[in-house]
């Protein structure tokens, strides 16, 4: 069993005591154990197989490591069966609601009986919700809001997690010998920020093999339905794996096919029939005499369509045919074009490693400058700095290039909070001394359109304000991002030179897919950070890369492809 599944345990496990009045301490140490799990670095299972003691490592205590052993010997918690006898597990779902805490949960739970989403629904319409003592009519406005995005939490997962599933299970695949080819496709491999099940491609003549060798599979639950070409699963009783068995002629049109999207597809049949041809996943036929004239490649397939293989990234029936058509295909950004990181946190403030510790990591990781960017003093909660605080840090920074016997930079920023008024967190006069300012904004997120698309333009007009990090603030599955007028904010942005960020952290992703299409448009320079709490933070530019690519960006469009140079003199553009 893996970290991240232990932590979901323990923190489930929290929630439904929370649900039968347990006292507050365990609570907490289940949670905090869950927190600290998933920021380790080590598997627990493996340290549990050395003889490790658990407790030795931070916020873990003796009733968390006994919970992590019986999870790694027996794959549950007779304590969490015990209690789902108790409370059914779709109360879990309640907590998925922006802005509903354990304790709001609960109460709807003991006191009104409410089991689900759907029940959750009927008593907020049916006014009993704003009843209950602590809720009000407007806590039950906002629930009845945020019902949507919970239900959805239930149905996606993130593509980060999917690519987690994706990457065991290719592991588990590799070993079937029958297998020939193998690919997933569907809105995994378009990169869709959110995935709502994985779609796995094999070529074999042996058909009944490769599903014995998938039903071996150790995070299959369930399995839905097996056939002779088909097979779905459950893994953990919640998220759906499809694989389907095709012959090597038709590979290429099913891999075409299944990866989707659908409204790709449906421009993709109208140029076959505009043809003469016909396509389906088993090939691309001729209409006249019915005969298969290409399939086994996905290039063979676009190619008798007379288009070129476009990235699964861009196959959203957006602007890719258009771009075909005049033969303008946008060279997608890599990975390997990335040369810095200009959004990250240090122990000054809710990071977890020092500035030397993240600098060298990003050498490490390849980089050849980044901005180190803590929070300013409103983010109190994170021991944000004030002024005197900020210019001991880029003192510091000042020496620690000093020293420094490479080329590599770090640049003195800082991420200035856009206060609930509009002002800055900081005076003109601090911003000033600093080489790279984000403005964000973390606090009033719920005012309404025009008071925050002013906030935002505001920053955006002073003139030491060089990005806008995570301009619309959404959690994917927990947060709406907030109510603003992108359009207002792109022309100002365009008009002063101020650069927008793209935030690699996948639970944000943001600006989205559209959004960056539409600020490429503008010729807005995109930044893809990725606001790094600790050195393995820097791992998650991978997942800005492919929102950058779904967002159909090339090299050029990425600011932090550029070197220090050219960045330096895109700075100093800004009015
Ligand atoms: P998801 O799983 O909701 O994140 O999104 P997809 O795109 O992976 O959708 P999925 O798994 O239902 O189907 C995979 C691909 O197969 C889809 O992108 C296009 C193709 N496909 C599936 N069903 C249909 C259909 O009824 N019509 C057409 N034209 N294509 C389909
Ligand atoms: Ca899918
Ligand atoms: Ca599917
Ligand atoms: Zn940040």
């Amino acid at each position: 069993m893996d970290n991240a599944k232990i932590a979901k345990t323990l923190d489930q496990l929290a929630d439904l005591l929370e649900f039968t009045g347990a006292n507050a301490f365990r609570l907490r140490a289940y949670r905090n154990g869950a927190r600290n799990i998933r920021d380790l670095a080590d598997p627990i299972a493996s340290l549990i197989e050395s003889g490790e003691n658990l407790t030795k490592l931070d916020g873990i205590g003796n009733s968390v490591a006994a919970k992590c052993k019986e999870l790694c010997e027996t794959g549950k918690l007779q304590q969490m069966e015990e209690l789902l006898e108790q409370v059914p597990r779709t109360v879990l779902d309640l907590l998925n609601v922006p802005k509903m805490g354990p304790k709001k949960a609960a109460a709807l739970f003991n006191e009104l009986g409410i089991e689900n989403l759907e029940q959750l629904q009927a008593a907020c319409e049916a006014g009993q919700v704003r009843e209950l003592s602590g809720f009000g009519a407007k806590t039950e406005q906002a629930i009845l809001d945020g019902i949507a995005i919970a239900a959805d939490a239930n149905k996606r997962i993130l593509w980060a997690h999917a690519d987690a599933i994706a990457t065991k299970l290719r592991q588990h695949m590799d070993s079937c010998d029958a297998i020939a080819q193998m690919e997933f496709a569907g809105s995994y491999r378009r990169g869709k920020e959110t995935v709502g099940d994985l779609d796995l491609l094999v070529t074999s003549t042996d058909s009944a093999a490769v599903m014995d060798h998938f039903a071996a599979f150790a995070d299959i639950t369930s399995t839905i339905v097996r056939g002779g070409t088909k097979m779905s699963v459950r893994l953990d009783e919640e998220f759906q794996v499809d694989l389907r068995v095709v012959p090597a002629e038709s590979f290429g049109a099913a891999l075409q096919y299944f990866t989707g999207s659908k409204e790709h597809n449906v421009v993709v049949r109208g140029r076959a029939k505009a043809k003469g041809l016909k396509v389906n996943e088993w090939g691309v036929y001729d209409l006249e005499n019915d005969t298969q004239i290409a399939g086994k490649s996905e290039s063979d397939v676009y190619a008798t369509l007379g288009l070129p293989v476009f990235d699964p990234e861009t196959r959203e029936s957006r602007r890719e045919f258009d771009w075909a058509e005049n033969d303008d295909l946008p060279k997608l950004v890599q990975h390997k074009d990335i040369r810095g990181d200009l959004h990250m946190h240090t122990t000054e403030t809710d990071g977890k490693n020092t500035i030397q510790e993240m600098a060298d990591a990003a050498r490490a990781a390849g980089l050849k400058y980044i901005a180190i960017t803590d929070h300013s003093k409103r983010v109190a909660m994170a021991n944000g700095l004030d002024e005197d605080r900020l210019l001991a840090q880029w003192k510091q920074i000042d020496a620690i290039n000093a020293k420094s016997d490479d080329d590599f930079v770090i640049l003195k920023g800082i991420e200035c909070d856009i206060l609930e008024n509009g002002d800055m967190d900081l005076p003109d006069e601090v911003l000033a001394q600093g080489d790279w300012i984000i403005a964000s904004l973390h606090y009033g997120q719920s005012q309404p359109r025009q008071q925050i698309t002013d906030r935002i333009v505001g920053a955006i007009r002073n003139p030491h304000v060089t990005m806008i990090a995570h301009p619309t603030g959404r959690l994917l599955n927990k947060r709406e991002p907030y109510d603003v007028d992108m359009e207002a904010v792109f022309q100002a942005a365009k008009e002063t030179g101020t650069l927008l960020e793209l935030n690699a952290n996948p639970l944000r992703l943001d600006l989205n897919d559209r959004h960056l299409l539409a600020a490429k448009s503008h010729g807005i320079p995109i930044v893809i950070n990725t606001d790094a709490h600790k050195t393995r933070g820097f791992a998650d530019m991978k997942f800005g890369i492919k929102q950058a690519r779904r967002g159909c960006l090339t090299k050029n469009d990425v600011a932090n492809t550029k070197t220090l140079k050219q960045l330096k003199s895109l700075i100093a553009k800004k009015k």
